[in-house]
């Protein structure tokens, strides 16, 4: 294959330790049982595991409230635990990234302590203060899970700024001092042998509180571009920012081919398509597709040859894709695969969350006792004070709420999934005895099976570099149901056709087909050029 950047030809692997592999009984997945399961991951054949974080925290929001960068939470193991799923994944050829959160620590971070305990400690500045009178806001900001941004701090006299959780209070980046501390403490993890970071929520470090900025603020990627220098350009990694805030042109400035920035973005215009001027996404439209295809048509051709993009469908924050985009009842396999195809057709570097190459789906709960996840149970109360019932409240969550991705992940038919001995810290879906990943490995008709021959064609010699570096036409755009579109590169072409919905159609093709490359229904209905598509049928082929 043509040299390139290693992430170009790579599938990315998401693990939630919380929920992926429990290894001694507590209900709480742990780094020595996702070592356990590596065989697992190189059977499925993926490259790099992006671990969603386990450093030292008070799981507010289940990790993602960092107490101390230098240490693991105990729950998850030890430091010696995190060297050793490190070494133990390169023998496998895995490499590791891990989520880097940086946008805000922990209230119980030594840093926030000294801040609040004394207005002339060194870190008092790291953190973002607005003295005045309890009562009295500094301005109207919302934060992310629920109630105002600011929160009155007793011991500090001041209010501190919180674009998530209270207990996850803002970190200052104009401060200098801080962000040398930040890079300090991200080259000590790089030279521990990581694969790259991924970085939480990154557009949010140029926020400008006083002016009601969040996203995409002025020195925005000035500190990016610092953060490359600083640390990323040193070592030969992956990093991809969370940007809920992109958009094609900025996306252009974080995944700048010259490696300025970042490799590439996770950007969410497909997650946000559907949501809800009032509501959000906890009040969704009916999926458009044809709107769909347009986002990814636009950021494929926008970022082609001049940027990267991350290829996604769901991961912990979000409901199951084969629930959320395809149907998760009759036609579970055939859709869970049919979206498969779609995005792995594309150029970019796929990402795949836990039990998603499996068809695992979202969850039904009945109430809010089962809810696990902060940021539900604070909007429980929020849409209760706006009149909605517990019935539509809870039909909300259901449909999208974060817990539906963080059921524990479901290995085999025995008690609780083959997920713990003890007691799951979040209920397992009953659907496991039908769903899980040693049946699926014994039908090689499986999604799991699928997902493993669409991660081989990525590194195939006939296909690896088509996928890679070819170029993206769609075709029958204002088609709702069929999505078909063409990699091109040096005469080479792939061809990329299915059907997102429960009808049959019968599709005209500019072309016939000369070689089938995969498809999830055993044969392809075809004469000339055209087309017979079934509920949710996929193919990869070779154009005429
Ligand atoms: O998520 C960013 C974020 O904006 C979320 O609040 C998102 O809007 C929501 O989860 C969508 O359902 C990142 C992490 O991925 C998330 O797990 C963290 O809770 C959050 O940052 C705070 O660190
Ligand atoms: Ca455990």
């Amino acid at each position: 294959m043509k040299q390139t950047k290693w992430w170009k030809h790579s599938v990315v692997y998401q693990i939630y330790p919380r929920s992926f592999q429990d290894s001694n009984g507590d209900g709480i997945g742990d780094i020595p049982g996702i070592i356990s399961r590596l065989d697992y991951l190189r059977e499925l054949g993926i490259d790099v595991i992006w671990l969603s974080p386990v450093y030292e925290s008070p799981q507010d929001d289940n990790g993602y409230d960092i107490s101390d960068y230098y240490g693991i939470y105990h729950e998850f193991g030890s430091m010696a635990d995190m060297e050793e799923l490190i070494a133990q994944a390169e023998k496998r050829g895995i490499r590791i990234v891990m989520d880097m959160v940086v946008n805000h620590s922990s209230d119980e971070h030594a840093w926030f302590l000294e801040a609040r305990k004394d207005k002339n400690s060194r870190y008092r500045d790291y953190y973002i203060w607005r003295e005045g009178e309890k009562g009295q806001l500094p301005n109207e900001t919302k934060a992310s899970f629920g109630g105002p941004a600011w929160e009155w701090d007793e011991e500090a006299g001041a209010y501190y700024f919180h674009l998530f959780s209270k207990k996850q209070p803002d970190l200052n980046w104009e401060n200098e001092a801080m962000r040398r501390d930040i890079y300090r403490m991200m080259r000590w993890w790089l030279d521990k042998g990581l694969g790259g970071f991924r970085l939480d929520v990154i557009d949010n470090i140029g926020k400008v509180p006083d002016a009601m900025i969040r996203e995409n603020g002025p020195k925005l990627h000035d500190y990016i571009r610092e953060m490359s220098r600083e640390a990323f350009q040193k070592y030969d990694i992956v990093t991809v920012g969370e940007t809920w805030g992109a958009n094609v042109d900025n996306a252009k400035l974080y995944s700048n081919p010259d490696g300025s920035e970042l490799s590439m973005i996770f950007q969410f215009e497909h997650i946000c398509a559907s949501h809800s001027e009032e509501y959000g996404k906890w009040k969704q439209e009916k999926k458009d597709f044809v709107r769909l295809k347009k986002i990814f048509t636009d950021w494929q051709k926008a970022l082609h040859g001049c940027g990267w993009n991350s290829l996604f469908w769901d991961n912990h924050d979000l409901p199951r894709a084969v629930s959320a985009f395809g149907n998760d009842g009759i036609y579970r396999v055939e859709s869970a695969k049919a979206l498969a195809t779609f995005l792995h057709g594309m150029q970019g570097t796929p990402y795949i969350y836990e039990g998603e190459e499996l068809g695992m789906t979202n969850i039904r709960l009945e109430d809010l006792a089962q809810v696990r996840d902060i940021e539900a149970r604070n909007i429980y109360e929020e849409l209760k004070e706006k009149g909605w019932n517990h019935q539509e409240i809870m039909e909300a969550i259901n449909m999208t709420g974060r817990d539906n991705a963080r059921t524990p992940m479901q290995w085999d038919d025995t008690e609780n999934a083959g997920f713990t001995a003890g007691t799951p810290w979040i209920g397992v879906n009953p659907n496991y005895r039908e769903i899980n990943a040693a049946a699926e490995m014994a039908d090689e008709n499986s999604v799991f099976h699928y997902y493993k021959k669409l991660i081989a064609l990525r590194k195939s010699a006939e296909w690896g570099d088509v996928l890679a570096e070819g170029t993206y036409e769609p075709y029958l755009e204002e088609d709702g149901d069929i999505f078909f579109y063409v990699r091109s590169l040096e005469g080479k072409r792939l061809l990329v056709l299915g059907n997102f919905s429960d009808r049959e159609r019968t599709v005209e093709l500019p072309f016939g087909i000369r070689k089938t490359v995969l498809t999830n229904y055993p044969e392809i209905r075809m004469e000339g050029n055209t087309v017979v598509i079934r509920p949710y049928e996929a193919v990869m082929a070779e154009p005429t």
